[in-house]
């Protein structure tokens, strides 16, 4: 009955204890000091995979900022939300109590996936899956029964080192990944940045595909080619138009998308990185004009202060 369900509503799954996922937990993580207080009470952490399309429209160049890939398309927390309540309506059908979320729940996703069996952890970080390499998206239900599956045969990465290479920020390694260092985290901090962190702002206006794109194991995948995942004409941003946007008028426009969560002015702080980078000089009037607008806050003003200064030299 479970499968069904699973297979009904996701695109594939798998399952690891969670005395098992606790007991790794504490062997590889033991300096987190992690609480497990919210596994209490369940037997089986259930890891799911959707998976989203491959490609991207070609980039637009100068003047527009590039969303990364897993934020095309409907922001699928909003997608995850619906699936797992109607998993979780029809597993209390059967007796089953379950707790489900993506990417806000206290489990590290990618390591119960791995200890799953749904795919290996490669150096890139991700969890890569045999049939959809980088390009899904995680989800955990928590059910308090003992269930078991298959897992994959387990991959690796090989003498592979392209993500290494390719990573604009040297932010990965053999030996692990500095996020500090990461156009991810960055275009999603809200802190005053230097203009040595602001000139890695090239063509990114939010996250970063640089080490799926090169990743092999994307090469022949087959991910489920689901519409709602798919590219619009708001997966590159024209970066002027976004600095035109009302915050609230930018949670209208974009409140449905996974890249507007930090808010509008993350995005408008990225916009005018780009501007500034890619040598937009008609873009800096209205630059001055968003600097204006939101000088009331501190990290906003610090670094768009910067950049003005040096674009004004
Ligand atoms: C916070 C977060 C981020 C932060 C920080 C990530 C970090 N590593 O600290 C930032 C903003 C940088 C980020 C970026 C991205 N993220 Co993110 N992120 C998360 C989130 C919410 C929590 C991750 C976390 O803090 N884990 C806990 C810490 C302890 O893990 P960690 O230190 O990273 O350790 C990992 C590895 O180092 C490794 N590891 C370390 N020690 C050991 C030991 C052993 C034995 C093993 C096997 C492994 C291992 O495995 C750990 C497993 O995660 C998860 C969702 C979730 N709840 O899990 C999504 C999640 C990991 N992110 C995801 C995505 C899509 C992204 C981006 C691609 C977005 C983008 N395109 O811009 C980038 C990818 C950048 C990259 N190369 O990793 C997906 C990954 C899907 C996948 N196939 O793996 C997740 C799972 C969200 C989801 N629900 O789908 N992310
Ligand atoms: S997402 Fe970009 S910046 Fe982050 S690790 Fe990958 S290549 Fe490096
Ligand atoms: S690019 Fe190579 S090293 Fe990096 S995750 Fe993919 S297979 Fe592994």
């Amino acid at each position: 009955m479970i499968e069904a369900l699973l297979k009904k509503h996701v695109d594939d799954y798998k399952a690891v204890s969670v005395e098992a996922y606790i007991a790794a937990r504490k062997k590889h993580f033991s300096h987190l000091d992690e609480d497990f207080s919210s596994l209490k009470g369940f037997d089986t952490i259930l890891t799911l995979a959707l998976s989203f399309p491959k490609g991207k429209p070609t980039y637009k160049g100068k003047g527009y900022g590039m969303v990364s890939r897993y934020s095309h398309g409907r922001d699928y927390h909003l997608v995850y939300q619906d699936k797992l309540k109607a998993i979780e309506a029809c597993l209390s059908e059967s007796g089953i109590n379950s707790k489900g979320a993506s990417d806000i729940s206290p489990i590290d996703e990618r390591f119960a996936a791995y200890l799953s069996g749904l795919g290996y952890i490669g150096y890139n970080q991700f969890l890569i899956h045999p049939e959809f390499g980088t390009h899904l998206y995680l989800a955990t239900i928590l059910i308090d029964r003992p269930f078991e599956i298959n897992p994959y045969p387990y991959d690796t990465c090989g003498e592979c080192t392209r993500c290494i290479d390719a990573c604009p920020t040297d932010a990965l390694s053999k030996e692990g990944f500095i996020k500090e260092r990461c156009l991810s985290f960055k275009t999603q901090e809200k802190k005053p940045y230097d203009l040595d962190v602001l000139r890695d702002f090239k063509t990114y206006v939010f996250g970063c595909d640089i080490c799926q794109d090169v990743c092999p194991k994307n090469k022949n995948i087959n991910p489920v080619q689901r519409e709602v995942f798919e590219s619009d004409e708001n997966s590159q941003l024209h970066l002027e138009s976004i600095l035109e946007l009302s915050n609230k008028q930018f949670k209208r426009q974009f409140g449905h998308y996974a890249f507007a969560w930090r808010g509008g002015l993350v995005i408008k702080r990225n916009a005018i990185a780009l501007l500034f980078n890619q040598g937009m000089d008609e873009s800096l009037p209205m630059v001055e004009k968003t600097y204006k607008d939101y000088q009331h806050v501190p990290w906003f003003e610090e670094t768009v202060r910067r950049i003005l200064e040096a674009w004004r030299r």
